[in-house]
C-alpha cells in the first residue's frame, strides 16, 4: 500500500506526484471546488471548529483521524482501496477475465455517464443540506451534518479524480459541470430527482440519510463489483465513510421515535404536538416520502440499460464476486409484477434487464432490518405502534409502476383514491408547517431540542456533552 502523501496540496495515495498533467490539472479543480464550498457548502459555522474525523490512511482503523478544524481547512483527498491482487472481472460477458486498469474505448461513454451520474449526487446533496445547521438540535447533530457534508465533497472528489485521470478533455469538461449544476435549480438542476427535492428540516436530514444515503450504499457496492478496477477501488473507500452517514439517519430517525414515545408516557391523554414532539404517524408519513423517492434512484424495473451494465461488466449486483456462482444470468429470468389490463400480474423478465429491480430488493431488505430495528425501540419504551415501509409500488414517479396509482399496501387503486387518502399516507403542507416550527437550533453542549431523544452514545467515545462544535 502506498503512503498517503499528505503533505501535498491534495492528499492522495495514487501518486499523483507522479503524473504532474494530473497533479496540474486537479491543482486547478480544486480553488473551484473551494469556491463552490463557499457558496454552496453549510451556511454559516464555516470559520468554527467543528470536530471531524478526516481520512489519512486507507489502513483498516487509520482511516479515521479525529480532531478540531474548520471545515474549509479539511484535506479533501483522493484515496482508493488498496488493489486485489489478480482481481477478474465479476459479472456479465467477460467474468473471470483480468479487470480493466484503463478505460476500454468501446465503453467510454457508458462509464462517463455513471461516473459523472454518481458524482453529480455528492455535491447536490451538500446543496440540499447547507441550511439546516441553523436549526440543530443539538451540537452533535450539527457535527454529524458537517461531517457528512465534507465527506460527500470528498466523494465529488474521489469521481472528478477518475474523470481528470481516465476521460481525458471530456472528463475535465464534466468535472467542472459539477460544479455548474445547482440542486432545484429550475435551468440547471441536479441529474436525479430526489436531488433535486428540498431537505428543509431535520426529519427530512435523517430519512435522506436513512433512505437516500443508502441508495448510494447499493450503487457504491454495485459499482465496486466493476470492471473498471480504478472504480472499484474507488467505491470500496467511499463504502467505508457511507456508514456512519448511514447510522446518522437510523440513530437520527430513532431518537425522533422514542421522544414522542416518552412524551405520550408523560401526557397519555395529551397530544404529543401539543407537547413540542412529532408523532408517530408525522414520522411514519416522512419515511414514506423519502423511501419512496430513493427507490426511484435505481432506475426502471425492466431496464436495457441495466442489462448492458452488467453484460460489459461495468456494473456488478450487491457482493456479486462473494454472494454468487452463475455470474452471467444469460438465461435466467424475474418473476416481475407488472399492471396489466388494470391488474398486477406476474411476468418473467429476463434477468439481465431487471437487475435494477435486483438490486432494488437488496436495498429494501436493508431498509427492513432497520425498520425491525425501530420497532423493537418503539416497543421497548412500552408504546403499541408499528413503523412500515410502504410498498415499492407506492409514490413512485419511475420505473413502470409510476403511471399508476397505488395504497402503501400496493392495491392498485384509482387517482381519485389516491387523490382522496394521499393526506394520510404523504407530509401535507400542515405537517410540513408544523415540523418547520419545531426547528429551533440548541448549541448549548450537552442540551437537545424537545422534539428529538439525545443520542444514547457520542462520537469516537466523547461525551454527548462534548464540544463538537465551537460556537
Ligand atoms: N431521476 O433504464 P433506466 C449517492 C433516467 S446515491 C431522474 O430506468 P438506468 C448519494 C435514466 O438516467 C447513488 N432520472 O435507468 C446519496 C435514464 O435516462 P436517459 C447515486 C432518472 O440507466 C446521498 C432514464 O431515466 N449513484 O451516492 O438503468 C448523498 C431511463 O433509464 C432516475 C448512481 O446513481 C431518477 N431517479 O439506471 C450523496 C450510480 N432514474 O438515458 C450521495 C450511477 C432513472 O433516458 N447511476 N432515470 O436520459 C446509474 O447507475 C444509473 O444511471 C441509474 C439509473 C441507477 C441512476
Ligand atoms: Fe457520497
Ligand atoms: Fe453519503
Amino acid at each position: 500500500m502506498k503512503a498517503i502523501d499528505y503533505e501535498s496540496r491534495i492528499p492522495n495515495n495514487v501518486d499523483l506526484g507522479g503524473d504532474r498533467r494530473l497533479q496540474r490539472a486537479l491543482e486547478k479543480w480544486q480553488p473551484a471546488f473551494l469556491d463552490w464550498w463557499g457558496d454552496m457548502g453549510p451556511e454559516g459555522f464555516q470559520g468554527n471548529d467543528v470536530y471531524l474525523r478526516t481520512a489519512v490512511s486507507t489502513d483498516p482503523g487509520g482511516w479515521a483521524n479525529f480532531g478540531h478544524v474548520k471545515m474549509p481547512d479539511y484535506r479533501w483527498g483522493i484515496f482508493l482501496s488498496e488493489a486485489e491482487r489478480d482481481r477478474v472481472i465479476p459479472a456479465g460477458d467477460h467474468a473471470g477475465k483480468p479487470v480493466w486498469q484503463t478505460v476500454p474505448g468501446e465503453f467510454r461513454n457508458q462509464l462517463r455517464r455513471i461516473i459523472v451520474t454518481q458524482g453529480d449526487t455528492e455535491p447536490a446533496s451538500v446543496e440540499q443540506q447547507r441550511w439546516l445547521a441553523k436549526t440543530a438540535p443539538s451540537l452533535m447533530d450539527m457535527r454529524n451534518l458537517f461531517q457528512v457534508n465534507v465527506e460527500e465533497g470528498r466523494h465529488l472528489w474521489a469521481m472528478v479524480y477518475l474523470l481528470h485521470a481516465h476521460f481525458g478533455r471530456d472528463g475535465r469538461d464534466e468535472a467542472d459541470a459539477l460544479l455548474e449544476r445547482r440542486s432545484g435549480d429550475a435551468d440547471k438542476p441536479r441529474i436525479l430527482d430526489a436531488f433535486n427535492q428540498p431537505c428543509p428540516d431535520w426529519l427530512t436530514f435523517f430519512c435522506f440519510t436513512m433512505f437516500t444515503d443508502r441508495d448510494g450504499k447499493y450503487q457504491l457496492g454495485s459499482l465496486a463489483e466493476s470492471a473498471f478496477d480504478p472504480l472499484s477501488r474507488t467505491c470500496r473507500f467511499m463504502l467505508i465513510e457511507e456508514a456512519h452517514h448511514l447510522s446518522v439517519g437510523e440513530l437520527g430517525l430513532e431518537r425522533v421515535m422514542r421522544r414522542a414515545c416518552e412524551l405520550m408516557k408523560e401526557d397519555p391523554n395529551g397530544d404529543v404536538r401539543d407537547n413540542g414532539g412529532i408523532d408517530l404517524p408525522t414520522i411514519q408519513k416522512w419515511i414514506n416520502h423519502w423511501f419512496c423517492y430513493s427507490l426511484d434512484l435505481f432506475g426502471s424495473e425492466i431496464s436495457s440499460n441495466a442489462a448492458d451494465y452488467f453484460s460489459t461488466g461495468i456494473k456488478g449486483r450487491w457482493r456479486e464476486a462473494k454472494d454468487y456462482t452463475d455470474h452471467s444470468c444469460i438465461n435466467e429470468v424475474y418473476q416481475m409484477d407488472v399492471v396489466r389490463d388494470g391488474k398486477v400480474t406476474v411476468e418473467e423478465v429476463a434477468l439481465r434487464n431487471a437487475m435494477n429491480e435486483v438490486l432494488r430488493d437488496d436495498y429494501v431488505k436493508d431498509c427492513e432490518r432497520v425498520v425491525k430495528r425501530w420497532n423493537k425501540a418503539i416497543a421497548a419504551e412500552g408504546v403499541d405502534f408499528t413503523m412500515k415501509l410502504p410498498s415499492t409500488k407506492f409514490f413512485r414517479r419511475q420505473g413502470i409502476y409510476a403511471e399508476h396509482a397505488f395504497d402503501p399496501e400496493g392495491n392498485l387503486i384509482t387517482h381519485s383514491e389516491y387523490e382522496a387518502n394521499v393526506a394520510n399516507w404523504l407530509p401535507t403542507p400542515e405537517d410540513r408547517e408544523y415540523v418547520d416550527s419545531l426547528m429551533i437550533a440548541v448549541t448549548e453542549p450537552g442540551k437537545v431540542a424537545n422534539w428529538i431523544a439525545a443520542p444514547k452514545r457520542g462520537i469516537n467515545k466523547q461525551d454527548f456533552g462534548f464540544e463538537y462544535v465551537r460556537v
